[in-house]
């Protein structure tokens, strides 16, 4: 607990590390448009997370502009929401190595995130890739964010920004100067699974191009890997129990659920005893109903990158604003000069 008495805020970040896809839309980026219109809210492209494994310098800046496209051709409108790249603000770094002085060793050491993306060989993997639940706590704390939309692979991570703050406010005696972030995580698309498997997580960094809907998809592009995404040969139980050990049909159930604002009840009630062969069309008009022409957006937004970054850079403004201050705060409870 915490005494914090500050107003709402939201935050949340996607990485540019490659391209934006269903899971991605479904488990963030459709949260953020519905949030814009009551809650003050701040949407960051985190570039310095995105850098924890390697990017390419040439590719990094157009991915950048990418995740910027997303937001604003899914609805993300920059007069209500400050959208902003996170490297144009130096106080989320500032506050990062605060908070690794404040994180413990053993907390880290926990995240199955790093274990996952470190794979087999840890010795090689970056430190900022250990660290980066630490920057990631810094990114939504200073800004005092109350709320944070993400799918449900970021709950750890969330976790640790809240004990970050409960240590940071005891230790430093500051019971209210930090509030504990409430993830927003549930509803349908929090966990999106991969096309090609039902077990695994849909992935920008996916092997397989096929497991992966990407939010640029031609019609065409996503009826094809609908058509193609793994089943089993059963029809669809007409209710969601019988779902449980079918990852597969669970996962386009649930997509289809998700897109059309329908519980997987309804989905079953109306598709129940098909099989495959006419609920995979029904999937790919949808999925082309709603994304393609998020897609299209998107890609008149990317050709013209000028623009992108005036929202980014204004966007970055009035973020340094904010941040800034509870920086100079922070300086002032640790005991630096200021
Ligand atoms: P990678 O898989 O390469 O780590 P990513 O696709 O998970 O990348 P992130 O930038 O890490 O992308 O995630 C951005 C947001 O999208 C986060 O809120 C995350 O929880 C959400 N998200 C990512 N993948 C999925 C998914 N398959 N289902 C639901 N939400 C997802
Ligand atoms: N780790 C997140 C991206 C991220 C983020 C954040 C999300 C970085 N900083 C702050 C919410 C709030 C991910 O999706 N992989």
């Amino acid at each position: 607990m915490t005494g914090y008495q500050g107003p709402e805020r939201v935050f949340s970040g996607i990485q540019p590390s490659g391209g934006m896809h269903l899971g991605n839309y479904l488990g963030a980026i459709r949260k953020f448009v519905d949030l814009q219109t009551q809650h003050e809210c701040l949407y960051c492209v985190v570039d310095m997370h995105a850098i924890t494994v390697w990017q390419d310098p040439k590719s990094l800046r157009d991915q950048t502009f990418h995740i910027a496209a997303a937001y604003l051709a899914a609805g993300v409108d920059p007069a209500k929401a400050t959208v902003f790249h996170q490297s144009a603000v130096p106080a989320h770094a500032e506050l990062a190595w605060i908070f690794s002085c404040v994180a413990r060793l053993g907390w880290l050491d926990r995240m199955t995130q790093f274990k996952d993306k470190a794979g087999k060989d840890k010795e090689r993997a970056s430190v900022g890739l250990y660290t980066y639940p630490v920057l990631m706590a810094a990114d939504i704390l200073v800004y005092k964010a109350t709320h944070v939309p993400v799918g449900e692979d970021q709950k750890q991570h969330l976790e640790l920004s809240r004990d970050i703050v409960g240590r940071f406010n005891r230790e430093f005696d500051a019971p209210d100067f930090f509030p504990l972030p409430e993830p927003l995580i549930k509803g349908p698309g929090a966990r999106v699974m991969s096309l090609r498997d039902g077990t695994a997580k849909m992935s920008k960094s996916d092997a397989s191009e096929q497991a992966t809907i990407y939010l640029i998809d031609d019609a065409d592009t996503i009826a094809k890997k609908i058509k193609k995404a793994k089943t089993d040969p059963e029809p669809l139980p007409s209710e969601p129990k019988g779902l449980e050990s079918r990852p597969e049909a669970a996962n386009l159930v649930g997509i289809y659920a998700a897109l059309s604002s329908k519980s997987d009840e309804d989905v079953l009630r109306e598709f129940g005893g098909e099989g495959f062969g006419k609920f995979k069309p029904a999937l790919a008009d949808l999925v082309v109903e709603k994304i393609a022409p998020i897609g299209a957006e998107m890609r008149r937004l990317q050709a013209d990158p000028g623009h992108l970054r005036q929202v980014l850079v204004a966007g970055a403004e009035r973020a340094s604003a904010l941040a800034e201050k509870t920086v100079r705060d922070v300086k002032e409870i640790v005991g630096f000069v200021v």
